[in-house]
């Protein structure tokens, strides 16, 4: 199938959803630990014969290091490491959330006896091979792991992305943020969040119908992700809803963004429905809000506030200062 002659978006879901064509694109990697260079340097040249990516670390405490910065598919990891054993490897590795779903494998030279292999099943290895010469044993559970891992990991990606249209949808939104919160409160920078809802898209619905209701709410979210840099989010997180997620971005550059995306959805004309409209709401972090809860509440109160005021517009969330003055400004009449 010749993947250039298909939309991005298309092409992207393709092979999202084809994990043994996300496998062909890019390598698996595993991970070898080991203290032996012999052994290191057979299994390396066996794994890349079998066109796996290989990397090597000679200790425990290298592999648990590598694990967290190269988030290899696949463990393969000696017993008798130095500093942090096989078995300590392995269970340290079940044990931390980012990495539970890593499969290990042990390596134990010479005899097993059934405590080692007690052992080894108590630690959450998925498999104890006890020669490592034996390749083609070692392979085949490679591949049968592996096979395992992608669909793990095609199941994860559903999990959190929006059907419809690609976008991330609210649970990954939610996720990042509570993770740029907590960046941004460690290293004191800024970050703004956008919140918007389409305009009247009921009557959409009623006048055009539901599918060209689902063709509007795909070209929002296309011109969302065409208008954001790289390290933006852009989700969908509800109906016909959406939020955007701006690290490093203070209130001010953050209201330029939301007036380019805003102007960006009024001008394009949707085919079989014409033009239509968002409303946004903007709250930013620290001004109006420490923590994700309050932040979404903020820009969520903001772009009703919008609709309020006429729909097609941008509303900032209220700061304590701003709330005192419009209070205010409505007691003098
Ligand atoms: P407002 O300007 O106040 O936002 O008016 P509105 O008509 O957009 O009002 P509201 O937000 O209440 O309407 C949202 C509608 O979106 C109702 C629901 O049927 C529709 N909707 C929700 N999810 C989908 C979807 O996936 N596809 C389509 N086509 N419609 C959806
Ligand atoms: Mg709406
Ligand atoms: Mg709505």
């Amino acid at each position: 199938m010749n993947l250039s002659c298909l939309p991005v978006t298309t092409c992207e879901l393709f092979v999202r959803h084809n994990p043994t064509l996300l496998a062909m694109i890019e390598k698996f990697k595993i991970l070898v630990a080991d203290d032996n260079p012999d052994k290191r340097l057979l299994l390396t040249v066996a794994l890349h014969e079998a066109d796996y990516e290989v990397l090597c670390v000679n200790d425990g405490n290298a592999a648990l290091r590598s694990i967290e910065t190269l988030q290899p598919d696949l463990v393969i990891a000696d017993v008798f490491l130095p500093k942090v054993d096989g078995y300590e490897l392995a269970r340290r590795i079940r044990s931390n959330p980012q990495t539970k779903f890593i499969p290990v494998v042990l390596l134990a030279t010479g005899h097993m006896d059934a405590e080692d292999a007690r052992r080894s099943a108590e630690v959450g290895a998925l498999a104890y091979i006890t020669d490592p010469t034996d390749i083609d044993l070692l392979l085949g559970r490679v591949q049968t792991l592996l096979d395992f891992k992608a669909y793990l990991d095609a199941c994860e990606e559903d999990a959190f992305t929006d059907y419809l249209t690609g976008l991330a949808n609210r649970r990954r939104f939610e996720k990042v943020l509570r993770k740029e919160v907590s960046r941004s409160t460690r290293y004191e920078r800024e970050f703004c969040l956008l919140w918007l809802d389409i305009d009247n898209f009921k009557q959409i619905n009623d006048k055009y119908g539901h599918g060209a209701g689902d063709e509007v709410i795909k070209t929002i979210a296309r011109i969302l992700q065409k208008g954001i840099r790289g390290i933006d989010l852009a989700a969908r997180v509800g109906g016909e809803e959406f939020g955007v997620l701006l690290p490093e971005t203070n209130f001010e550059s953050g209201y330029d963004v939301a007036e380019r995306l805003r102007k960006a959805i009024k001008k394009i004309r949707i085919p079989n429905v014409g033009y239509v409209t968002a409303s946004f709401g903007i709250s930013s972090f620290p001004l109006h809000g420490k923590n994700s809860k309050n932040l979404i509440a903020k820009a969520d109160t903001a772009m009703y506030e919008a609709k309020r005021l006429g729909r097609n517009r941008i509303e900032r969330a209220a700061t304590k200062t701003n709330r005192t003055k419009a209070l205010s400004v409505t007691s003098k009449g």
